[in-house]
């Protein structure tokens, strides 16, 4: 049986934070956020949603789904890869990465939560399924604004909560206040909580590397982006004389880009976004693709989708815990054990709250 696309609808709500963050790259200040609803002719939706830093941005953004969109209405919902091509095919004269691409992302993800409901299964399974739970770290907090104190009191309070994982952000002026930074918060979480650092591309090849040979007694999970996104040169030669791992990828759009960060060893950890592979598909095949390098890959935010996808591949490991959107859900993630927990429910398994939607609707 096939069932149509029937109509999109997109709205814009912004998510204001109690206090800004500082990252290297940018300050946020609240999560300006598209949410997008697919209906199908027999009564079956799908949702999806992509944010981005800026009304006006966002703005933009929703302006393109709505366009985009309108492709796909009255194309057959099973059909999600007809779909994703032919929403690719109209961008390509405005290229396939940026707002283009993102605005895909979220009708594509919508798509695959339809399959899900049609089939009547968790979107783990309905991709192959692997495990019910995945491992996720903490990523709410530990900013660049922080100061010690509060970096060492944050740090054990998601020890409390029950993380066995947290990732704390990098990029100060001075290099040596963000080694201070972190021997600071491994102190206070112990020797077995995972730490990551992420610099947010703040640094060059021997800033990065400064950082490298003086970080060496944190045992660090990983180090993120240490450089620019696009330098795969100066990825690769930091790879190469780096104890830490590397990890890469969330600002990277196309699977080609992923084939090269694999391809010529740019880090040891791959990191998928949803919203700049497009979607669903093309995040799975970035996964794929790693699994052919033997590396592990490493979900990017969008934790109630993401972590469907971690829970149905072998190579993926820790699920970045960010609840920047729960107070638009019914319900939050299932989180429990340090994993969250994917829940028996057909698709992604989440709806939006209606009546927080209605506060934070621009
Ligand atoms: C990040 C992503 C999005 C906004 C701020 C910070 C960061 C991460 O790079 O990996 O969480
Ligand atoms: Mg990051």
């Amino acid at each position: 049986m096939t069932r149509k696309i029937q109509s999109i609808r997109t709205r814009m709500v912004s998510i204001p934070l109690e206090r800004p963050l500082i990252t290297a790259t940018f300050p946020i200040t609240a999560i300006d956020t598209v949410i997008v609803d697919v209906h199908t002719n027999d009564g079956i939706s799908g949702l999806g949603w992509v944010f981005a830093f800026g009304r006006g941005r966002v703005r933009g953004i929703q302006s393109m789904i709505d366009d985009i969109g309108g492709l796909i209405v009255g194309e057959d919902a099973g059909h999600i890869q007809r779909c994703l091509q032919k929403m690719r095919n109209a961008c390509t004269f405005i290229g396939h990465s940026g707002a283009a691409i993102i605005a895909i992302s979220p009708l594509e993800t919508a798509l695959w939560d339809i399959a899900g409901k049609v089939a009547g299964v968790p979107l783990a399974q309905l991709l192959g399924g692997y495990r019910d739970a995945i491992e996720v770290y903490a990523s709410e907090g530990l900013w660049l604004n922080q100061s010690i104190d509060e970096l060492q009191v944050q740090a054990a309070s998601f020890v409390t909560r029950g993380f066995r994982g947290m990732k704390m952000r990098a990029g100060k002026p001075n290099v040596d206040d963000d080694l201070a930074r972190v021997a600071a918060v491994r102190e206070a979480i112990g020797p077995d909580v995972k730490l990551m650092v992420d610099a947010n591309q703040a640094w060059d090849v021997p800033t990065a590397l400064r950082f490298i040979r003086n970080c060496e007694e944190q045992d660090l999970l990983w180090l993120e982006e240490p450089i620019y996104h696009q330098d795969y040169a100066g990825m690769a030669r930091l790879a190469s004389q780096s104890s830490t791992p590397l990890c890469v990828g969330e600002t990277n759009y196309a699977i080609e880009d992923f084939r090269r960060l694999c391809q010529e060893g740019c880090g040891h950890f791959i990191m998928p976004d949803l919203m700049r592979t497009a979607g669903i598909s093309n995040w799975m095949k970035v996964a794929h693709l790693a699994e052919a390098f033997h590396l592990p890959i490493t979900p990017h935010l969008f934790m109630e989708v993401s972590s469907h996808q971690a829970c149905a591949l072998p190579n993926a490991v820790w699920q970045e815990h960010q609840p920047w959107w729960e107070p638009i859900w019914k319900e939050p993630v299932d989180f429990r054990d340090g994993k969250i927990h994917i829940r028996q429910r057909p698709g992604l398994g989440v709806e939006w709250n209606e009546d927080a939607i209605k506060e934070y609707l621009v």
